[in-house]
């Protein structure tokens, strides 16, 4: 029987958020945790170079249980899926410029990760909600007054968003064919605390916090769309309680800015000197721009953003970083030498 189309209309009680101790992840179940204490929440978490069991430390015991394992392990699925309701699914190498380095690790996670979930959830009959990105419909130009719609054709461009656009077949598939009560959603560009010193913003701030320069790729004019990261996580439980079986909803929060303004702005923040950065070899096949239509998830869901000023959540993102050193520090070392040797 086809469950295409119905409201999932549920509220879980357990959970699994799977990369629960990275970037995004994290915020999400700090979030739950907070505002839905009823809820039990298992993070099933491999604890690569950009998984951080800290980020979630100061939960309770009781109500988030950290385990440590790789999506891919079929075996740990069979044990840990069946108790639960609900697979909320973050975990994903998501770096595109380590993907253009090494792609093999982002076939392995994104895709065949996301397939050995599906699997789960269609053998024990588990709700399914796929985390995905905006990169998957390729870029826009500029100019061009069009924005991402969720029924816009794929046209990824970097191996990352390309591995990223195959799982969301593979959700799509496994929604028509299995019957697997399934949702999709596609965010903009994240902001916020927590997020690895690989990325652009907190690479800014803490290259300043720490006496370096900030790197800027090709001419700055890119442009990305951004949203605070908790934001995205009420969307993501808005679509997970609410939304309709088989639909994708695209996630973002008007927030169009070019790099070089965004740089700009932090340098401002941080009381530096506008000039004060490098320009640096450009990524190759870098995107030109990102930009959502969240028209979708607004008329059915009621979800608006909150933190619609951008500069105020970026100050509290520095301020975020600046009194957490400890938290970013082991990073940043091995990060620069990395990006160095690649002229970045
Ligand atoms: P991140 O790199 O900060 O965190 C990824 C987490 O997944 C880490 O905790 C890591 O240890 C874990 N992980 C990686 N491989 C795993 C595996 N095989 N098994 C179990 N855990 C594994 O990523 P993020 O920026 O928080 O992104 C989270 C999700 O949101 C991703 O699916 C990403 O594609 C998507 N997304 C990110 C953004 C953004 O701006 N960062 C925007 C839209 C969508
Ligand atoms: O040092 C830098 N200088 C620079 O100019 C870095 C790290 C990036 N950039 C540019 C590249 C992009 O145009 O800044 C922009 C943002 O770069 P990233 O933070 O690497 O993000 P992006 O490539 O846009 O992808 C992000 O948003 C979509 C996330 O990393 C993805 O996981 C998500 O899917």
């Amino acid at each position: 029987m086809s469950t295409a189309g119905k409201a999932a209309s549920f509220l879980p009680t357990n959970i699994i958020v799977t990369g629960g101790c990275g970037f995004i992840g994290s915020n999400f179940v700090r979030w739950v945790a907070k505002e839905h204490p009823e809820c039990h929440i298992t993070v099933l978490d491999k604890l690569t170079y950009a998984g951080n069991p800290d980020n979630i430390a100061d939960l309770s015991d009781e109500q988030v249980e950290l385990v440590i394992g790789d999506i891919c392990d079929s075996q740990l699925l069979d044990m840990i899926v069946p108790v639960h309701d609900a697979i909320v699914h973050f975990a994903a190498e998501s770096h595109n410029d380590n993907s253009i380095l090494d792609p093999e690790p982002f076939i392995q996670t994104n895709v065949v990760g996301t397939y050995r979930l599906l699997q789960a959830a269609r053998k024990f009959d588990v709700r399914f909600h796929h985390v995905s990105t905006d990169e998957v419909y390729g870029d826009l130009a500029l100019d061009e007054p069009r924005r991402f719609k969720p029924d816009d054709p794929y046209k990824p461009s970097s191996p990352y968003s390309s591995t990223k656009a195959s799982s969301d077949l593979l959700v799509r598939a496994w929604v028509r064919t299995y019957g697997v009560r399934a949702t999709i959603s596609n965010c903009s560009n994240n902001y916020g605390p927590y997020q690895h010193v690989e990325k652009f913003i907190p690479r800014q701030i803490t290259n300043i916090l720490d006496g370096r320069r900030p790197k800027l790729y090709g001419n700055g004019a890119n442009v990305r769309d951004w949203i605070h990261t908790e934001d995205h996580s009420r969307a993501v439980w808005d679509i997970l309680t609410r939304g309709r079986i088989g639909e994708t909803y695209l996630i973002g929060a008007n927030g169009e800015l070019d790099n070089l303004h965004v740089l700009k702005t932090i340098l401002r923040a941080m009381v530096q000197p506008e000039d004060a950065f490098d320009w640096v070899r450009d990524r190759p096949g870098h995107d030109r721009r990102y930009a959502i239509d969240p028209s979708k998830l607004e008329r059915e869901l009621g979800w608006h953003p909150i933190h619609t000023d951008f500069q105020e959540g970026l100050s509290q993102t520095i301020e975020w970083y600046r009194e957490h050193e400890e938290w970013w520090r082991p990073a940043k070392e091995a990060t620069e030498k990395k990006y160095a040797a690649q002229g970045q």
